[in-house]
Formats: structure tokens, C-alpha cells, sequence
């Protein structure tokens, strides 16, 4: 093949991203409570050893091509879309007001905003530093952010801690650490509280995200797990307002079973908001697009969530790969990741309605028939059920089958 003229290479990925066949409608993706970031469009492709490989791209063009997509939500960081240096002035709120009116021209709604405490250089203590000053602007930055969560409609408030942690041991003490932390969270809730009754709204629903590595060396509240003994430490006047927004990789990132992680949250009823990407594990927080990497997990993921009816929403809190244009991220990265969440989340639907894993769960369930009359003999129980056993390495096949199709007539032929 001959080198591809610039002016031919769009053309090109569009013909071949087409040839993939099947796409789902912009109607059809309003359907799923799909959130995208701000920060994810906007993402240049920059990292600590990568320069930028794409243009800046404010709120306003993001907004109309998340709307043309058929993404429904938007959700941002205070400092994505204002300048720091005019956070809680007037002219924020001149930008709230443009963003609200992009978001009205284009029939989208605000899901989510979130407080970036981890980027500025007054977070390099954490936002839960010693110092009072630095604990009283953090304190600033998330009431701030709850305000214009009010302001622009929005339902659900993410923290990330970020930069809650310490490089060099010693330096900070845990305890003191968190209960900071939890301050500055008192201060958004009660902050919320007030500013709802005013408003007449409902409070926001605060989400809480750890990611087990990054930015510091070591980081207090690593996990989701980590995060709900926080919440129910005592520290929290208002743990009934605080939940979990756990990211897919970030669970997979400490070597944990996600579907495991999120299985905790439920029980604690703190399954709340999701970030959605994939990854690898225990390395660095690559925020790959939803199911281009571990397509058996996702399936087996949104099987537990179709289960609990859990129903988003889901923040698609990925970088599109430094290697994508801006074009390929509007036109190909955001539209083929909303599509293979729909693919897996009907193959889910399918995964609870197969008659082959329903009956093989119902048979596990009913277990053996023990014809042992003594209760304690293990090795009688265990030979009355050993046979049926077999039937966790089906169940896992038969997934496998679901996943790549073979459950709709695809054949091994001789
Ligand atoms: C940051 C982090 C993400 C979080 C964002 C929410 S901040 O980009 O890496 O996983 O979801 O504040
Ligand atoms: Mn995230
Ligand atoms: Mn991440």
C-alpha cells in the first residue's frame, strides 16, 4: 500500500470504522445513564513523559459533540472549565452561565462535578494538610464546587483525594491526616445541606474515588474498601450523604477482583456513581476505554450490576490513547466505547436470562443429596456434591461462549 495523504486518512479511519458493522444510534445510547468528562475530551494526550499530540478542546465543542454522540450527562472539575485564579468570583459565575446555556442549546444536563485537589500547587501537602491555611482553601475549592453543582443541576459530587498521602515516611501523621480530610468533607455536606434547602433541591449525593497509586508515594485511602471503613469511622457528621464512585482500574490497579470490590459497596448500599475504562494490573492508571482490555471481566461486571439493578451512573473516565486525533476521539474513541459498554451490558441481560447458567446456579444451589445420616462426616458431603461441581468451570465457559458469540449459532466444524 502506498503512504496515505494526510487528507485522506480521515476518510480512511472513517470507511474502516464503519466496516466495523453495528453501531447503536445516538437515541439508543440516550437510554444509559452515560456521563462524559469534561477532563476526558479535553485530554491532550500529555503525561509526565508524553507532550501533548492534540489541540486544546473547551466545554462548548465538547459539549456539542458529547450531545451528537448521544451522551446525556456532562460532568466536570471546578478547575477544568475556570481558571483557578477566578474560582468563587463573579466571573466563574459568568462561565457557569455559558456553561449552563451550552448545555441547554444542546439538551444536555450536568451529572456531576468534582473538586481538583490534587493538580494545583496548594495541594502539594494534600488538601488535608497540617497547614490550616491550605485545609481552609481546600475547604473553599469543595463548597465552592458544591455551589455550582446546584447551579448547573447536578445530582452527584466526586471527590478524588488525590494527593492525600505523603512522599517520605513520617512526614505526616495518619490520623490527624484523615480526620482533616473528613473536615473538609463535613464542610461540603454541610455546605450542600444549606444551599439545597434554599434552592429547594435535593442535597448532592457525594461520591467518594480512591485510586491505589498516584500522585503520592504512599496514599491514606487507597481503596474502596479503604474508603468505607472511612466512612463509617466516625469522622463523617453526614456518612448517610457520603457513597463510593469506584473507577474500574483503579480496583484492578492494587491487584483486587473489581467485581469483588464492587460487590462490597453494594452490600454497603455505597454504589453510587462508576467510572468505567480497563486497564492492567498493578500498573499505572492508563485509563484504557471501557472493555478494549478485560471483555470477560466487564461481561462478568455488569452481571453483578444488572443483578442489583444498578442502573449508573456510568462516568466514562478514560483517556482516548495519546495515538488518537481529535477527530478519532469524537468519532471513533467515544462513540466504540459507548458501544461495547451497550454490547456487554445486553450481553449481561443475556448471561441472567441463559437457561444453561440458570440451571447449572439453580442445581449448585439446591447442592448434593447427602445420603450420609451424620451431619459432621465432611467426606460424605463432600462425595454427595463433588459431581456438580463441575458446573463453576461450565458456568465460566458458557460465558466465554456469550462473550464471543458462540451461544448464537457460531460452530467449531470438524
Ligand atoms: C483524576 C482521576 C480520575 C478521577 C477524577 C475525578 S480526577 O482525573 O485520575 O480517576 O475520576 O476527580
Ligand atoms: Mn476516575
Ligand atoms: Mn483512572
Amino acid at each position: 500500500m502506498n503512504p496515505v495523504p494526510v487528507d485522506q486518512q480521515q476518510p480512511l479511519v472513517e470507511k474502516l470504522y464503519a466496516a466495523c458493522g453495528g453501531a447503536y444510534t445516538p437515541e439508543q445510547r440516550r437510554k444509559f445513564f452515560i456521563t462524559g468528562p469534561q477532563w476526558a475530551g479535553a485530554y491532550e494526550g500529555n503525561a509526565l513523559f508524553h507532550a501533548p499530540t492534540r489541540r486544546p478542546v473547551g466545554f462548548e465543542e465538547i459539549i456539542a459533540r458529547y450531545a451528537e454522540i448521544g451522551i446525556n450527562y456532562w460532568c466536570t472539575h471546578d478547575s477544568d472549565v475556570i481558571p483557578a485564579t477566578v474560582l468563587g468570583k463573579q466571573e466563574q459565575w459568568d462561565i457557569v452561565g455559558q456553561i449552563g446555556e451550552a448545555l441547554r442549546k444542546n439538551a444536555m444536563e450536568c451529572s456531576m462535578v468534582t473538586t481538583e485537589t490534587f493538580f494545583h500547587p496548594v495541594f502539594a501537602t494534600s488538601p488535608a494538610s497540617e497547614s490550616p491555611s491550605i485545609r481552609e482553601y481546600a475547604k473553599f475549592r469543595v463548597t465552592n464546587t458544591v455551589a455550582i453543582g446546584h447551579e448547573l443541576g447536578a445530582s452527584y459530587a466526586v471527590y478524588w483525594p488525590g494527593s492525600l498521602g505523603y512522599y517520605t515516611p513520617g512526614a505526616v501523621e495518619e490520623t490527624e491526616t484523615l480526620k482533616w480530610y473528613a473536615d473538609g468533607l463535613n464542610a461540603a455536606c454541610k455546605a450542600d445541606l444549606e444551599i439545597a434547602a434554599k434552592k429547594g433541591r435535593p442535597t448532592l449525593k457525594h461520591c467518594m474515588e480512591a485510586k491505589p497509586f498516584e500522585p503520592q508515594g504512599e496514599i491514606l485511602l487507597p481503596t474502596s474498601d479503604a474508603m468505607l471503613g472511612f466512612i463509617n469511622s466516625g469522622l463523617l457528621e453526614h456518612p448517610e450523604m457520603v457513597g463510593l464512585n469506584p473507577e474500574y482500574l483503579h480496583e484492578l490497579m492494587w491487584g483486587g477482583s473489581v467485581r469483588a470490590a464492587l460487590a462490597r459497596a453494594l452490600v454497603n448500599g455505597k454504589l453510587w456513581h462508576f467510572d468505567i475504562n480497563d486497564g492492567y494490573r498493578l500498573k499505572h492508571d492508563v485509563d484504557i476505554a471501557v472493555g478494549l482490555v478485560n471483555p470477560l471481566d466487564w461481561l462478568n461486571v455488569l452481571v453483578l450490576l444488572r443483578s442489583h439493578d444498578f442502573h449508573g451512573p456510568f462516568n466514562l473516565d478514560y483517556k482516548p490513547p495519546r495515538t488518537t486525533s481529535t477527530h478519532g476521539v469524537f468519532h471513533v474513541s467515544f462513540p466504540s466505547a459507548i458501544d461495547r459498554f451497550i454490547t456487554l451490558w445486553e450481553m449481561a441481560g443475556e448471561v441472567l436470562e441463559d437457561s444453561v447458567i440458570k440451571s447449572a446456579t439453580d442445581a449448585l444451589k439446591a447442592g448434593g443429596l447427602v445420603t450420609s445420616t451424620d451431619p459432621q462426616d465432611g467426606y460424605a458431603i463432600f462425595e454427595a456434591n463433588k459431581e456438580l461441581l463441575t458446573l463453576h468451570e461450565l458456568i465460566a465457559h458458557r460465558l466465554v461462549q456469550i462473550l464471543l458469540g458462540l451461544h448464537k449459532g457460531r460452530v467449531f466444524l470438524l
